[in-house]
């Protein structure tokens, strides 16, 4: 790898206009003790910085390319699309093609309404959410990120954990007392909190998959437990599927889990690669959203022309081949973790879920928010700076998952593995 000189030289420039340099905390690097590579260009799996070096791609955007870097069928789509204007400002036939095709993979989304984040897709289903119920708390769990909403940045994962802020300043003591705790996994700390709070909880918003506090799947009958508790109170349960919406399966992982949730929320792949976020559900609950409603949420560019053409390109080509070589790649890449580990004497606990994957440098395994904080995050950052000298970029945080897309190739994790075997050793000579 070449020294990031460019990059280095960019990143001062950009200090000195952007906070941290960077417009999302967590690609700061400041985790890793390393500068931020600044990106050039991007095609398939592989990222190119500005001085040159190449990288086999494990952030992809945090997820949103499941098909790839810039796949030239997308391209073109959004040139033809470009040319018919960018944005209206009002309603244009891609939008309800869009919300169709989401409800005929998310059935329990009978009613969608599009937005141009997942935080703006979660903040607007925990709104929607407290007006149909008329109560004003909300269940969150610990380590899941729902977005910088203020109501969601208590103990939140994600770049909030990383940057160690998981509750963040400006959040005031009222909203947050408006936003109980649980651990994930533990149906009891849910059921206490709901005991506790009998007819005050709106919702219950968790990650069904969890991802940012690294990759947490849900234990056995878990997501039932919870979905049985929300039913038995009058709570509506909100899905997050902002990471596993089309990325766990074409239907997401409420379709793996056989769950209907009162409401789910969308992002990333949905908008292959732009700007879209979506909420939606229950019609009776979704009929309280302005105009129909009395629910105020709007957006510039909600349902714009050419994040609409990406999301649907996106979402047409989500076949079962795809989900299959996913997976298959997901295991190489996980399996072939461990082995470098184990290889190198150096405890690690791989979690993945489908093309979904964390090595956690830890020796116990991870279940929960508090068994992820155990990872050791000095040995994380030794981990990455030597997978990144050897040209592959992980997220540059111990509580982020790995993305695979249909751009990997079995070479690309085969290549990947031969790096974190050196990088193993290199993590093995420093703890
Ligand atoms: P955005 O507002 O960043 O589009 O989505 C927020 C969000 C909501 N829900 C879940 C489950 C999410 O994972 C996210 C955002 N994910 C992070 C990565 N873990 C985005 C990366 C970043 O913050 O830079």
């Amino acid at each position: 790898m070449k020294t990031p000189v460019r990059s280095r030289k960019l990143f001062e420039q950009a200090s000195k206009v952007l906070p941290g340099g960077v417009n999302s905390p967590v690609r700061a690097f400041r985790a890793v003790g390393a500068s931020p590579l600044f990106i050039r260009r991007a095609s398939g799996a592989i990222l190119e910085d500005v001085d040159g070096n190449r990288f086999v791609d494990y952030v992809m955007s945090w997820g949103p390319l499941i098909h790839g870097h810039a796949p030239r069928g997308l391209v073109r789509a959004l040139a033809a699309a470009a040319r018919l204007g960018t944005s209206f400002g009002a309603p244009s036939p891609l939008e309800h093609e869009l919300g169709e095709r989401v409800r005929t993979l998310v059935p329990s989304m009978e009613r969608v309404r599009f937005v141009s984040s997942g935080t703006e897709a979660t903040m607007s289903a925990v709104r929607v959410a407290r007006a149909f119920t008329r109560r004003d708390r909300i269940i969150k769990f610990e380590g899941c990120y729902h977005g910088h909403a203020d109501a969601f940045l208590v103990k939140a994962g994600s770049g909030a954990t990383t940057l160690g802020v998981p509750t963040s300043p400006g959040v005031t003591p009222a909203v947050a007392a408006d936003t109980l705790l649980a651990r994930y996994n533990d149906l009891s700390s849910v059921a206490s909190l709901c005991d506790a709070h009998q007819g005050r909880i709106a919702a219950i918003i968790i990650e069904p998959i969890a991802g940012n506090m690294g990759v947490v799947p849900p234990s056995e009958g878990f997501l039932r437990g919870v979905h049985g508790l929300a039913v038995r109170q009058g709570i509506l349960l909100i899905f997050d599927e902002v990471i596993s919406g089309f990325r766990a399966s074409p239907g997401g992982a409420q379709a793996i889990f056989g769950i209907n949730p009162d409401l789910t929320c969308l992002g990333k792949i949905i908008g292959g690669g732009l700007p879209v976020g979506a909420y939606g559900g229950r019609a009776d609950v979704m009929a309280l959203v302005a105009p129909e409603g009395p629910v105020y949420q709007a957006g510039t560019l909600s349902g714009n022309p050419l994040a609409m053409t990406a999301g649907l390109w996106a979402l047409e080509r989500l076949t079962p081949r795809l989900y299959k070589e996913l997976a298959r790649r997901g295991s190489m890449l996980a399996a072939g973790l461990a082995d470098a580990a184990r290889a190198a004497r150096v405890p690690l606990q791989v979690n993945a879920f489908g093309s979904l994957v964390t090595p956690f440098f830890t020796a116990s395994p991870v279940r929960d928010y508090d068994s992820a904080l155990g990872a050791d995050t000095d040995a994380y950052a030794t981990f990455f700076r030597g997978m990144l000298a050897r040209g592959i970029y992980p997220p540059p945080s111990q509580f982020e998952a790995w993305f695979l897309s249909a751009a990997h190739t079995d070479r690309h994790v085969q290549q990947t593995i031969k790096a974190a075997r050196a990088a193993m050793k290199e993590v093995a000579r420093k703890t």
